[in-house]
This record gives structure tokens, sequence and C-alpha cells, in this order.
């Protein structure tokens, strides 16, 4: 635990003012673990000669390997600021984009936010993620520009070209902040500016000291970063220095007699100090002065780097040492790297753990203020309205707000994530095993465990020190453990929001979907968690076994934790699959799900090798799925194992973890399964070889299809036109629809494709309105599905699309997807997909549906889910149902039911699932049914049909997923890079030159498909030199026909007979056919004697 006792941290976590609950967010490799380490060796916990080296908190052996993070985890350290003592839970993030939902986790559980920049590659994509994923929720942010060194080591900059330097970095970083809070800038700014104009002052034209003019007179500099607000720390985090503004006010006041207050205010900025004047003036720019930044603060530092790394200048290193009053040890003077004097004399003189965590201090809120706005974002969920939630839940929000630890206060508890311990590390083995306690207490002092010293010791340098403590390692080595085989247990990653949680303590678990309205006129007033509420949906209760508090790779054992902490809670794993919130109070709701910002894409089947492990690797995935906040696991329908990840270390990482904790099996993991979209586009204007394209091609499809539906069994029911209206009827001839298949504009499936959460709102608020419940819908929401109607209204423009928004039946697949079920119907007029918005006369409405309009619903969304491509989900197609007969010849009882408009608003109320629509439907059409099944199945399998033969009679393709991604590369390896994007069918949306550096900025898209192993290759091409990271962005069409053949002279000339030139999207699609086991038309071999003689003519 370092120099800080265990009672000292439990003696802080009683005052909330004092705690902070902060993470460190960055892209990645921009130094957040290094700068961990340093603010754990202020600590005492590592030694600070391996801060940096370490990365103690990469507790994992492959994020030691790779070098990066995958995991966040979380340390309490102790700070002594002025004359307070803070107590900080510090949480570490991963940089990866594949690991961006540990970002979420973290941030959710935090106030503030440290967010790392690297100096000199500035701000990159996950830099503006993790700032977006901040002011998400609403959590505030310092930054820190990390990696000065390289500004002097690398690039080489004098202190002048690399003050203008970091004045970019921070321009662009305030952009990023600025495009995110502008709203809120606005705002604020309004409500300034009537304030003013009540009071009657003028704005206040004192703004000398603002860095960024054009922020104008409102003093919204809280939102942005700048020195002289003291929320910027310069830093090295390798060589242990870094500093704020303050530090340097502080020594120069003392030095040169000039005040403190002055200092702060111009040290940052275009300030020069006239000597003679003894004055510090405006203007350095314009007349050419060296500003107070480069002259005060910067020359320093470059003139040590010169010293020491540069010319090694002995006499000089001893001056500097002298006048800055620090000690350095022989050791580190003679020592051949010159980076561990620097880091010697650095870390005395300007440490950065000090720069960093006073910023800390004294910038970031305490759990104390949290701001009212964050705790109804937090406790809204979906489309609820905050003043609808029951009274004694809008009541909670003050025990949030006051973060009271009294013991009446409601225990109110956030689990954002779960990760997997093993077993032996609990505190409570561990003081229970062989181990004698001076030893443990001994080894606590000496953080790393023996493998990873000595794996270190490989790798890295400087481990004299350690070697002292080897005997006590091996001692622990040798404990005789092997007998019981090693168990995974959960342990809770978690934050009290109120109230004391107690070990032991009995708390309701609370699902995302537990409505408290429900729970409290369900259960007695003042009921406790430990009563009986089985019959409650959503809602359970657990005790909290073991709380623990997070130390970095250790746990230790608390008692009791209040509210305002961080802290792990173990045996929730029962209860808890991801996340939860756990509460004493019936009246809380359930938080708000995380923002995720990765899409998990990455799907592979594993299979175990010996196949009699399958409950093994069933058991493991299970676990796998509860320790990975972003990976899926499911079983398909063909029966394999899915695992399905956000990207490709990501994937790496959840192997590995299934192979070596687990399942502790050896598995087998399939090619990476592609996902793909099928949809419909309008017919080509020319054909392949660019000629005009008449209508005998038009002609010449739709005959084609004609002909595989005639082939098809029901061709006496199914009929087809020429313009692409497929008409089917049902087996027994009681209903006929007919469908025609419409491309949708692509704006209009990217709309659909990003309101996919409003339309599932949607979607369930008219399913409550069918059910008769009235739904209390937020304002916002409102507002969300009246702009998604107006922005479809506006995109749907043309005599084709006349009325087409009003007429939407569905969306599908799954009732959100990026497909339209329209009403064409002449004669029917059933209530729209918006009537939420226009709730007046509902009454009348809700009765006006047919009978089974729920199965034509159903028949297109299992249509959307599975195209007749490759079975793959359609999007960004229409379809129109222009006829639905339905023949007088049913029985008189069904009849009725048609008329009957009370019962039937009834039915189909009921069978709105798509499961359930079936037997429910059964009872009341018993007696229409006939040898082909009941009517509702019969509709359904017809649409369904009709939907596949409308889409096959336009012309169809694929759609494949694509990534983007943003490639640094310095000039020289630029050809190499695009010909590895070329070779993989990417395309360079642009490229520009990074600002005072030599690199170039390369912004690509590449289909997913091709994407395996890319980072690899470019990272070998480039000698490491440039590195991407791939985010998935959206679906593209590709626009090859998988199913063209030559059919025109010129086309034979051009392709040849066979057409056997590569066609991309046949390929793509024949291999997702071959692995789901469909039929491929293909041809193995054709001539093969022409091959053949082709072979030895060579
Ligand atoms: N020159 C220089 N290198 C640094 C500095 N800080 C960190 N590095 C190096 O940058 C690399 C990445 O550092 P990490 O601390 O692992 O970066 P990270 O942000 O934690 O990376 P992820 O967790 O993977 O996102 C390491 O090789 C560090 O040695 C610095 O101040 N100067
Ligand atoms: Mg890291």
């Amino acid at each position: 635990m370092g120099h800080t006792s265990l009672e000292k941290i439990i003696s802080l976590q009683r005052n909330p003012a004092n705690i902070r609950n902060l993470c460190i967010l960055a892209h990645v490799d921009h130094g957040k673990t290094t700068l961990a380490d340093c603010l754990v060796a202020s600590n005492g916990i590592i030694s600070s000669r391996l801060a940096g080296k370490l990365r103690y908190l990469d507790s994992r052996e492959d994020e030691q390997i790779r070098g990066i993070t995958m995991k966040s985890s979380a340390i309490s350290l102790h700070y002594s600021h002025g004359d307070q003592e803070y107590l900080l839970n510090l949480i570490d993030s991963p940089g990866h984009v594949d690991f961006s939902s540990e970002v979420s986790t973290a941030v959710r559980l935090c106030d503030g936010a440290v967010v790392v920049v690297d100096a000199v590659e500035g701000v990159c994509p996950q830099t503006q993620v993790v700032l977006r994923q901040a002011w998400l929720e609403n959590i505030r942010p310092v930054l820190v520009i990390n990696k000065i060194d390289r500004l002097v080591v690398e690039l080489k900059l004098t202190s002048q070209e690399a003050y203008t330097h970091l004045k970019k970095i921070l321009e662009q970083v305030n952009a990023v902040t600025g495009t995110l809070f502008t709203s809120k800038v606005l705002e604020e700014r309004a409500e300034k500016e009537e304030e003013k104009e009540k009071e009657g002052e003028k704005p206040s034209g004192d703004q000398v000291y603002d860095w960024s003019a054009g922020l104008e007179e409102v003093d919204d500099s809280h939102l942005y970063f700048s020195p002289d607000q003291g929320n910027v720390v310069f830093a090295s985090a390798i060589d242990g220095w870094g500093f704020s503004i303050r530090q340097f006010a502080h020594i120069y006041s003392e030095r040169m007699g000039i005040k403190k207050e002055v200092l702060l205010k111009t040290l940052w900025g275009d300030f020069y100090l006239n000597m003679k004047a003894k004055r510090i003036m405006k203007g350095a720019q314009a007349k050419g002065k060296k500003p107070l930044f480069v002259q005060l603060v910067l020359d320093n530092i470059w003139s040590l780097y010169d010293a020491v790394v540069i010319r090694r200048d002995k006499e000089k290193v001893e001056k500097v040492v002298t006048s800055l009053g620090v000690k350095v040890m022989a050791r580190d003077s003679r020592h051949s790297d010159p980076k561990v004097l620097l880091s010697a004399i650095c870390s005395q003189w300007l440490p950065v753990s000090q720069a960093v965590l006073s910023m800390v201090c004294e910038k970031l809120p305490s759990p104390l203020e949290m701001a009212a706005e964050r705790v109804e974002k937090l406790m809204s969920v979906g489309a609820r309205r905050f003043d609808s939630l029951p009274e004694q839940t809008q009541h909670l929000k003050t025990a949030f707000l006051q973060c009271s630890s009294e013991e009446k206060a409601p225990v109110i508890v956030f689990v954002s994530k779960m990760f997997a311990v093993d077993a032996k590390a609990l505190p409570q083995h561990r003081q229970r095993g062989v181990l004698l306690k001076a030893q443990t207490h001994k080894l606590k002092t000496c953080p790393p465990t023996l493998s990873r010293l000595i794996n270190m010791q490989r790798t890295r340098t400087d481990l004299v020190s350690l070697s002292a403590n080897m005997e006590n390692l091996t001692l622990k080595d040798s404990k005789p453990e092997e007998e019981e085989e090693p168990k995974e247990t959960f342990v809770a990653f978690a934050r009290v929001y109120s109230g004391v949680v107690r070990r032991g303590q009995r708390v309701f678990v609370l699902g995302p979907k537990y409505d408290p309205a429900q729970g409290l006129s369900t259960l007695p007033e003042g009921c406790s968690a430990s009563d009986d509420v089985s019959e409650i949906p959503h809602l359970s209760c657990c005790s909290m076994e073991n709380l623990y508090l997070l130390m970095g790779r250790e746990l230790e054992e608390l008692q009791e934790v209040p509210a305002g902490n961080v802290l792990g809670i173990g045996g929730l794993e029962e209860y808890v699959l991801k996340s939860a919130t756990l509460s004493t109070a019936p009246a809380c709701p359930p938080f708000t799900p995380l923002n995720f910002e990765a899409t998990p894409i990455v799907r592979v089947a594993i299979e175990p090798k010996h196949p009699s492990e399958m409950p093994k690797l069933v058991r493991g995935m299970r676990l796998l799925n509860q320790a990975d906040p972003c990976a899926e696991v499911l079983i398909q329908e063909t029966g394999e194992h899915v695992l399905v990840t956000a990207g490709e270390v990501h994937l790496q990482r959840c192997l590995d973890d299934l192979r070596d904790r687990f399942a502790k099996i050896e598995i087998s993991a399939s090619e990476p399964i592609i996902p793909f979209r099928e949809t419909v586009v309008r017919p080509p204007k020319v054909d392949m070889v660019n000629e005009e394209l008449g209508k005998q091609q038009k002609v010449a499809i739709i005959h084609q299809v004609k002909e595989e539906a005639s082939q098809g069994r029901s061709s006496d029911t199914l009929h087809l036109d020429s313009s692409g209206l497929v008409t089917l009827t049902t087996p027994n001839r009681l209903a006929t629809v007919g469908i025609r298949a419409i491309p949708l504009p692509q704006e209009v499936t990217r709309l659909l494709e990003s309101s996919s959460e409003v339309i599932r709102t949607l979607e369930q608020v008219n399913m409550s309105l069918r059910e008769g419940k009235s739904l209390d819908i937020s304002v916002r929401t409102l507002e969300a599905i009246s702009d998604l109607k107006a922005q479809l209204e506006s995109l749907l423009q043309g005599r084709k699309w006349r009325n087409a928004v009003e007429r939407i039946w569905a969306f599908g697949p799954r009732r959100y997807g990026p497909n339209i079920l329209l009403n064409s119907v002449e004669g029917y007029q059933r209530p729209s997909v918006w009537q939420c918005l226009s709730r007046g006369d509902k009454a009348s409405e809700a009765t006006a549906l047919r009978d089974f309009d729920n199965s034509i619903i159903s028949g297109f969304q299992l249509a959307a889910l599975s195209g007749p491509m490759c079975e793959e989900p359609l999007m960004g197609v229409c379809f129109s149902v222009e006829r639905w007969d339905v023949q007088s010849t049913a029985p008189p009882q069904h009849q009725d039911s048609v008329e009957d408009d009370s019962t039937d608003h009834e039915a189909t109320a009921e069978s709105n699932m798509e499961g359930s629509s079936e037997t429910s439907a059964r009872g009341r059409v018993a007696a229409s049914s006939d040898c082909y099944g009941p009517v509702s199945g019969q509709l359904i399998a017809a649409v369904k049909e009709a939907c596949r033969h409308a889409f096959q009679a336009q012309p169809q393709r694929l759609m494949a997923a694509m990534y983007t991604c943003e490639i640094m590369a310095t000039a020289d390896v630029l050809g190499r890079v695009y010909g590895v994007l070329g070779k993989r069918e990417g395309r360079v949306l642009h490229e520009e030159m990074k600002e005072g550096t030599d690199m170039f900025i390369i912004k690509a898209v590449l289909p997913v498909a091709e994407s395996f192993g890319f980072a690899d290759e470019i990272r070998k091409r480039t000698s490491g030199l440039a590195s991407p990271q791939l985010v998935f962005s959206h679906w593209e069409v590709i626009s090859s026909d998988p199913y063209w053949v030559p059919t025109t002279e010129e086309e034979y000339l051009h392709f040849g007979e066979k057409a056997d030139s590569e066609n991309q999207a046949l390929k793509y699609m024949n291999a997702v056919r071959r692995r789901k086991g469909l039929y491929v038309e293909e041809k193995i071999v054709e001539h093969a004697e022409k091959q053949r003689t082709l072979g030895k003519n060579k």
C-alpha cells in the first residue's frame, strides 16, 4: 500500500469534499499509463525509479507484452495539497478503439477526467471520442499535454517553435470541446445577456488576459483549456516532470519579485518582459520579443535537455543542479543512459505528480458538486421524463446531490462492469494463506510478482534495487497451492452515490427495465431488501458479501464504504451480468445505460478442440460475457457458439481470456464472420461496358426472374408483372397480397440507420398505445420523433413517395431496422406509426386496424431479417403493399371478426410479438383453419415469400460494412501505405499534412471484409511508423452485380464468355452461402483439357 496506511484511506473516504473520482483518458499510446505510474509512485506504491517503466496499472500479461492497456483499473491515492488531505480514486482507461467500452464504464463512475494529449501527435480520433464521452456523462475534463520531451529530442524544435506548436495543440483541443459545448455556451450566453440587460451593465472589457480572443464577453472559460485557467499541465511522463503555470509563477515570484497573480495571468500568452522598465508588456509577437512562456519556462527545460541529453556537458549539468537546488546521487550522474540523470533532476525540480494532482484537487469537482442536470440524466431511463417519475423517486435526487453518508440516507450504488479476479488474489484468501503476515507485508512493498519482474528485467533496465527482494518472492512461488483448481470470481466495479454500503448488507438489484412506479405500488411501505420481492419484474435482492478497496493489482478488504467512493463489491456474480443499479430504496430507478461508442462487429464461431469439452466452453463463454462490457456471446440457429467483438485486438484478447482463464481448454476459432447487408438498387442506366442501356435490359431482368419464379413450386399462386409487382395468394386461396420492392434513397437509409434508437422508442410507445396503456413520454423524445418524421418527409420527395411517411406500416427487421413496409393498399386506412405525435382522437384511430394486420408486419420482419441473396439482413429496401384482398369465401366466424372492430383490436394487440402471433390468433380463427394451417400463419409466409420475390425482381446488390481509419505516416512511407490500402479495396478520402511535423494524416475507408491483418501489414510495411485505428463507420453498396453475366456482344468481347474476371460481390456472396450451408452455384473445373494444354505450352 505504499506509505499510506489503509486506516488513513478509510478515514479519508468519510470526507467527500476532499474526494476526487477521476479517470485518465486519451488516444492510444499518448501516455496514460505512464502518467498513472508517476502518480502511483508519489504514494510510494512503486519506486519512482521504475515509474514509467513498470506501467503498474497494466497488470495483465498481454497488456505488458503488447504495450497497450486493455482493461480500465482503479487505484486509490492520497495527496496533501495546501493544508488539506485528499483521496483520489484514479482510473486508468485504455485508448485503443477496440476497448472504448472500458472507457464508458470508467467515465460513468467519475466526476472528472484527465485528458492526455501527445505533444507531437496532437488531437487524434480517440481524443475526440473520449472528450465526447466525458461530455455525454457531464464530467469535467482537465488537460495534460504529454511527451514534451519529444519536441526537444525528436523534432528538435527550438523553444519558440515549441511554444507555437503547443498553442496550436491547445487550439485543436479547444476546437473539439468547442463543438461539443457550443450549445451549452450559447445557452449560458443567452442567460448571461439577459441578466446583463436586466442589470444594465456594460460587458466588461477586461479581456486582456484571455488567450483565445473570439470567445467574447461571456465567461465560458471553464469550458476551455487554457494554462492561465490552471487546467493545463505540460509534462513528460516518461522523464517524470510536469508543470502548470502555477509552479513557475511560484518560482519566479520568489526569484524576481513579480507578483504571483500577475505571473499567473501573463506566463501564458502574448506577453514579454521589458527588463529596462522592469515591467511585463503585451504584444510580444508584434515586437518580435520572446514571450514570457518561452523565456521563463521553456528555455530552462530546453537548456537542461541540451546539457544533460544532447551535449552531455558535465560542468553545465553541475551548475544547473546547484542552481535548481536538487540533489543527484552519484550513481545517477554516472549512469550510461543520460535519461536516468535527467529524470533524477526533473523529478525533484518539477515532479509531474505534484503538478497533475494539485490541478486535479483544484479544478475537478468533488462528489458533493454533482450537477443536478447530471443526476436527472442518470435517473431518466429511455423515453421517460424526469418529472413523470413517481414522487418518491424524484425525491431521491436530493440524496444524490447531498451525497450523504448518514444512517438514514438511502444506499444507491451503480455497478458499471464486472471484472474477473483470481480467487487466490482476494485479500481474504491471501491472509488465510500459508504466508506469514510479516512476509505478506514485505511482499506488498515490492509490488510486481516474480514472473513479471523477470519479464521486465529482460525488456527493461534498472532493476538493481529490486534484486534484494527476490528471496521473498521465491518463497511465495514455492507455496504449495497447486492442488485446488484456481477459480475465477467476479468483483463489481462500482461507486456509492448515496448512503453507506456495509459488508453483508442486503440491497435491491434493479434491472434495466425495472419500473419504480410498479415497484412502489406493489411493495408494502417501508419494506427492505430482505423481504420477498419475487413477484415484481426486474427486481431482485442480493447481499454484498465483500467490499474492496481497489488498489491497482491488489484489493484490500473494507467493512464499509461511505458515499462518493469508488469500490469493488464481491459476491454479485449471480445477480449482475454486466452492469446494474443497487439500492435499498425500491423507489430508485435504474440508471441510464452506458454510452458505448464501439459497435461490436467482428464475429467468430468458436469450438473446443475436443468435442467432449463443450460444457467447459459454454461455461467459459458465459464468464467471458460477464467479464467484458462489450463482448457478446450467442448461440446461432445453426448451433454455433458465436463471439462478437469490437475489433481484431479485442477479439484476440477475448480468445486469450477464454483459453487461459475462463474455459481453460484448447479452442479453435473460425475465420471472422463478416456481416453483409442485402439491398436493391435502381436499374442501371449503362451496361458493364458503359453502353447506354435500353428497355430491353430491364425486360431481360424481369424475364429472368419470371423464369425462376415459374420453376418454383408455388407457380400457380405467384404472379410477377413487368413493373416488378409480385402478387401471391395464400395456399388456401383466402388472401392475396401484392408487394413491390423499391430502393430507398441513400440518405433515408442512413437516417433510419442512425435513428434506430428513436425508432425503437417509437415502437415501444406504439406498442403500449395499442395495449391501451398510457406512457408519459418526455418532451425530448417527442421532439426526436417528430424530427425524424420531418426529416423523412423532406427526404422522401417526388411523385413516387407522395404521402409515404404517413403510410409507413412498420420498420424492420426487428421493428427498428433500416427497411420500410409501406401501406399502399387502396381503401385501407390504418393508424400511422406516428400516432403518438397526434394523440387527440386516438380511440377512434386505434380501432381502424384490419384483422391480421400484424401478420403482414411479421411477414415483412422475417423477409427483412434474411434476404434471398445469402440470408443476410436487408437494408434500404421499401416494400410497398399494393394489394391485400381477403376472399369472401371465408367462413362466417371469420367474416364477423373482420367487421367487429372492438374485438379485432384486442386480437391484434395480443398478437404483437412475432412469436406469439400464431398461437393467439389460432384460437380465434380455428374455424377458418383448414388443411393449410391457421390463416395468420399462411399470411405471414405469403408476405415473406412475396417480399423475397419482389426483392429479386429488382437489381440486387450486396452491402459491405466499412471501417474508417486514420493513418499517420511520414512522407517516405506514404507510398507503401497507399499500396496496402489499394490492395485491400480501400479508398483514400483525404490526405493532409500535420502542421509543424513532417507527418501526413490519411483518412481512408476500407471494407471490414478486407481488414483482417491490415493494421499489422501497415505496421510491417512502414517499419512500425504508421499504425492505423479502424473504426466501424457505415454500410456501402458494392457496385458490382453478383448475378451479372455478359449478355451483349460487347460484353462478351470485353469480359470473355465466362466472365470469370473477379466479381467481388459474387465472391463475398458465395463465401457467405458456403458458410451457411446454402447451395452455391459454381463450376469447379471448366474445360479441363484447355487448362492442361495451357500448362504444357508454357
Ligand atoms: N518520449 C516520451 N514517451 C512517452 C512519454 N510518456 C509515455 N511515453 C511512451 O509512450 C508509450 C505509450 O505509453 P503508455 O503509457 O502505455 O500509453 P497509454 O496511453 O497508456 O496507451 P494505451 O493504454 O494503450 O492507450 C510508451 O512506450 C511510453 O514509454 C513521454 O512523456 N515522452
Ligand atoms: Mg495505458
